[in-house]
């Protein structure tokens, strides 16, 4: 297996600059090593060039209802990612996308998906599920997911769309903060959620491989999407909006090796961290180490 690096060091998606640092910090961290251990090919395609968000005005490009900060520069960062991940994918390589935050899962999903059925498999505390008119923040990285699959005030457009991917085939896990018109809307979709109660009752074992069913169901491969506030605060400080209660270190592992058994993976994403916020690059090594997992390394 050859996997493609693509880094896409963005913070337009929330308001904690710093994020666009994790692509660095996340091969300071030891990248290239761990995935040798996992023994999978790797290409590094370096960083996108992304214009920095103190030189943008967020209000330039407003949605024509509601708040989505940055959507112009969005637009084109995700746009150019789409056609990376779309090559690396039809040259039968996993694109690894750095983020930046979580805003940058336009662009995977829609390179993913851009010539065939794909699901995908959230681990994020939050249900990234809102729209330009239901967010409380116009933070774009609480919108992926409804950008993708065109739900609300993101039906028609395209750039953000991915016609691809099908609410019946995302499955959620370890949610733990959500907005209230969020969860309405995520209870109305036919998506399946996994919160971290789900995980405290039936174990993360069970949860992680009803998710991977889900998202595997009849498609043509899944799009893994690690949002690094996943994990609980106290192992992953470095992330922009920590939430208590997350998975554990071995549950993440465990999480990471069940998804590497699929064989289903298509495209993953690592994002969220940042560095100016963590612990001597604890969050970014952590990272590295969660990637290995996904791509196959094992103890023994
Ligand atoms: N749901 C909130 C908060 C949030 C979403 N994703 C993260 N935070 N990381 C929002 O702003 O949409
Ligand atoms: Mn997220
Ligand atoms: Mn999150």
């Amino acid at each position: 297996m050859t996997v493609r690096i693509i880094g896409v060091p963005t913070d337009y998606g929330q308001d904690r600059r710093g994020v666009d640092m994790g692509p660095s910090a996340i091969r300071y961290g030891g990248l290239a090593d761990a995935l040798a251990d996992a023994g999978v090919d790797v290409v590094d395609d370096g960083d996108l060039a992304v214009p920095r968000a103190e030189e943008r005005d967020p209000d330039s490009h407003p949605p024509s209802e509601g708040n989505a900060k940055f959507l112009r520069e969005t637009e084109e960062v995700t746009t150019a990612l789409a056609d990376h991940v779309a090559d690396a994918v039809a040259a039968d390589e996993t694109p690894l996308v750095l983020g930046g935050d979580h805003s940058v899962a336009i662009g995977s999903l829609a390179g993913s998906a851009r010539d065939a059925e794909i699901g995908a498999v959230w681990f994020d505390a939050h249900g990234d599920y809102n729209t330009p008119t239901t967010s409380p923040s116009g933070n774009v990285h609480g919108m992926p997911l409804a950008a993708a699959l065109g739900y609300g005030a993101w039906e028609g457009v395209e750039w953000a769309n991915a016609p691809g991917l099908s609410e019946e085939n995302v499955a959620y896990v370890g949610l733990r903060a959500l907005d209230d018109t969020e969860r309405a809307a995520i209870r109305d979709s036919e998506m399946t959620a996994y919160t971290m109660s789900d995980i405290d009752e039936r174990g993360i074992t069970d949860v992680v491989e009803a998710a991977l069913s889900v998202a595997g169901a009849g498609v043509d491969g899944v799009h893994v999407s690690l949002d690094m506030d996943w994990l609980d605060p106290t192992i992953a400080p470095g992330v922009g909006t920590p939430v208590r209660g997350g998975v554990t270190y071995r549950e993440a592992h465990h999480a990471m090796e069940l998804v590497a058994g699929t064989d289903a993976v298509r495209s993953m994403e690592v994002v969220e961290v940042n560095p100016v916020l963590d612990d001597s690059n604890e969050t970014a090594s952590l990272a590295t180490e969660l990637v290995a997992s996904a791509f196959g390394k094992r103890i023994l």
